[in-house]
């Protein structure tokens, strides 16, 4: 009775190997994600490994590609890939589909979020579900929203207590709106994959970026290449675990409902490990020797005035309709 004494996860992990090494009669999907094997994203993944080849004994499996390597380095085709079934599962952010589906900008408006219970009245309800319609239409089903979170700046130059101190730096970013934002501020954005990123920031090619903590910036290690930090809340960043709708139609109803599920527990784990690294995070930056600035409210606002101008134009692009149900939806919230 060796096996009655194993921990459930110890258990499916250990199903999850058999997969691995190929039984025969199990498929293993192909999962791609963006960013690095440390992360928090790739937790998550490695949950919903565990958790599906839980649930059906071992017939799917999943395989977890780290850095859009499947993608050949580039994280916004990963979504379009997913689209077509090039791809079986995809574990990305709202930002890297915006080229595809503009509309999926609206959840990293600036300053559209200003907690945790906000986000998850829209993730987690009726404005997450519209997106989920929105994605469905170019062939990715949403299985269920893990989270990047709250993205702040970091720099080599000077620490950024005011939208002035942001002039003049040369900054990464992600997508299209962010260069809105960073011109919106006076910095010199300049798009880049993460994948490029850290030896750009590295290199000096760059002098700052902005990510989140727990997800991002402490598993990825930016504290070692980065000395000032921000915590400036501008922007939230959802990530969604998707299937190809292909694949998606190839189970019936009873394993749908088991790749649902896995999903659904695997990004709620998701969600609270990374929660509780950027909760832990300031004090460990801090150790790392990072010069941690945490506005107050009244500076909160001035970057949020600052960025304005870049909130009226992305939310007229992702279209009036979508953005007010989710601002009442976070206005319920309050
Ligand atoms: O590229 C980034 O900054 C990241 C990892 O946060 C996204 O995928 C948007």
């Amino acid at each position: 009775m060796k096996t009655a004494k194993l921990g459930r996860n110890a258990l499916a992990a250990m199903i999850a190997g058999a997969v691995m090494v190929g039984s025969a009669a199990a498929e293993t999907l192909r999962l791609s994600h963006n960013v690095g094997d440390t992360t928090t994203w790739h937790q998550g993944a490695e949950k919903f490994n565990e958790l599906i080849a839980e649930a059906t004994d071992g017939e799917i499996g999943v395989r977890v590609f780290p850095n859009a390597q499947l993608a050949g380095g580039d994280q916004m085709k990963q979504a379009e890939m997913i689209g077509r079934g090039a791809l079986d599962l995809v574990l990305t952010s709202a930002i890297n589909v915006t080229p595809l589906v503009p509309e999926m900008a609206v959840f990293s408006l600036p300053y559209l979020y200003a907690s945790y219970d906000q986000v998850d009245a829209t993730t987690q309800g009726a404005p997450g579900q519209m997106m989920a319609d929105i994605l469905l239409e170019k062939g990715i089903v949403v299985l269920a929203w893990g989270e990047n979170g709250f993205r702040e700046v970091t720099n080599n130059v000077r620490p950024i207590t005011a939208p002035e101190d942001m002039k003049g730096l040369n900054m990464r970013v992600a997508g299209p709106m962010y260069i809105d934002v960073m011109n919106a501020l006076g910095a010199n954005p300049q798009q880049m994959q993460w994948s490029e990123t850290l030896t750009a920031l590295q290199q000096g090619v760059v002098d700052g970026q902005e990510n989140p903590i727990g997800a991002v910036i402490i598993p990825q290690q930016v504290y070692e290449m980065q000395k000032y930090l921000t915590t400036w809340h501008y922007s939230y960043d959802p990530i969604f675990l998707g299937i190809s709708k292909a694949k998606w139609d190839s189970y019936d109803a009873e394993m749908q409902e088991k790749l649902r599920t896995a999903a659904q527990e695997a990004m709620a784990y998701q969600r609270q490990i990374t929660r509780e690294g950027t909760a832990n995070g300031i004090a460990f930056l801090t150790e790392k020797g990072m010069e941690i600035y945490q506005p107050g409210p009244e500076e909160l606002q001035a970057f949020r005035d600052a960025t304005k101008p870049a909130f009226d134009e992305w939310a007229a692009k992702v279209g009036p309709e979508i953005v007010s149900a989710f601002q009442s939806a976070i206005a319920a919230a309050d």
